[in-house]
């Protein structure tokens, strides 16, 4: 079966609605086709200097989300970063295999230091695409399952990769593949919806958190930014308000946008508002339900991060000896 690797950062207590529908939703469907590797990746967390215990409690939560979401630890790998210390250790390599201006142009380091400043941002903030490839070259991974705003590091994975194989000789890296899905590849947020929905960016009040309170949730869609008009038609430049509800809307409901614009012709906006936020309480509510199961079973949960971290051990330091015989390293033993 092909391999299919992706991972996300334990940066808060619940993933949002764009983790959701952007990447988990397919990391559940992909394991029927895939051998499938999901990772809670703590150490990229570690460039925004997290609270340490904040950070523990986030990783479990964040673990606990795959799991309620419907990543199956029967069948797939779930495991956090740090208990394999390979991606380190990869990284480092990679990091003499990647040109200071290539790292340079990374926009999502550019969006981010520009926010905290020179003083404020710290290398590995800089070197974290290089980190992120070696999550995914570990694995000889085929796919790659994320939003958009990963498109431009899984580009540089795939440029190492070929690196690799062109110095080291064929074989020595699987060039992965970016799998992107166009309706949900970029979630909005409600506040400002020609922004991505973002744990970091958004003022809270745009974020669907899929753990939060109902109500709460209804209400951030009710009080959503919509277009001046009232027409509920698709148009990404014009109605930037009512696109961002309506993809949602049809990700979660199943009718194709055309047929949710069909269905709302001649209603307001509220209506659609109201029922929105009816569906993505009850899409979110057995999710949330799972995760708080999981989050009360700590035990259980460590058991299943335990037997994930052998497991992808195993995959890992195989991947890594080739790699550092490759290059010329002496082995230990
Ligand atoms: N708005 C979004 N729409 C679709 N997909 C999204 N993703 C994130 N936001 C959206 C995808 O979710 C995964 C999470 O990766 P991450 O934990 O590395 O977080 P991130 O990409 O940095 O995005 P966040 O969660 O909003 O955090 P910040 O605030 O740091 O930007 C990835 O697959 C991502 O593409």
């Amino acid at each position: 079966k092909p391999r299919v690797f992706s991972a996300m950062q334990p940066t808060s207590d619940s993933l949002h609605l764009g983790n959701y529908l952007g990447a988990l939703v397919q990391w559940v469907k992909l394991q029927d086709t895939h051998d499938a590797i999901y990772g809670v990746v703590d150490l990229h967390a570690l460039t925004v200097a997290p609270d340490p215990s904040e950070l523990e409690r986030r990783t479990r939560r964040t673990a606990a989300q795959f799991l309620a979401a419907g990543v199956d630890p029967e069948r797939s790998i779930v495991f956090v970063q740090s208990h394999v210390p390979e991606h380190a250790q990869l990284a480092w390599l990679l990091s003499t295999f990647t040109g200071m201006g290539e790292a340079g142009r990374m926009t999502q380091f550019k969006d981010k230091s520009a926010k905290v400043g020179e003083s404020g941002t710290n290398v590995g903030l800089f070197t974290y695409p290089i980190l992120m490839a070696a999550d995914i070259l570990l694995y000889d991974t085929n796919l790659v399952p994320v939003g958009e705003d990963q498109r431009q590091h899984l580009e540089l994975s795939r440029d190492l990769a070929e690196r690799l194989n062109t110095r080291l000789g064929e074989g020595s890296a699987v060039v992965p593949e970016a799998y992107i899905v166009k309706e949900t590849a970029k979630i909005y947020d409600l506040q400002e919806p020609t922004k991505k929905m973002s744990k970091s960016a958004s003022n809270g009040k745009g974020l669907i958190e899929i753990l939060e309170d109902p109500k709460k949730v209804a209400k951030a869609i009710k009080s959503a930014v919509t277009d001046t008009g009232s027409e509920i038609r698709f148009d990404r430049e014009a109605k930037p308000g009512v696109s961002s509800l309506l993809s949602i809307y049809s990700a979660i409901d199943g009718r194709s946008i055309e047929q949710l614009v069909a269905d709302y012709e001649g209603k307001m906006y509220g209506h659609l508002k109201v029922d929105l936020a009816d569906a993505v309480v009850e899409y979110l509510t057995p999710v949330r339900d799972a995760a708080m199961e999981w989050i009360g079973s700590p035990d259980r949960l460590d058991s299943v991060l335990a037997d994930g971290a052998d497991k992808a051990r195993g995959i890992a330091q195989e991947t890594l000896a080739r790699l550092y015989d490759r290059v010329g390293l002496v082995p230990a033993t």
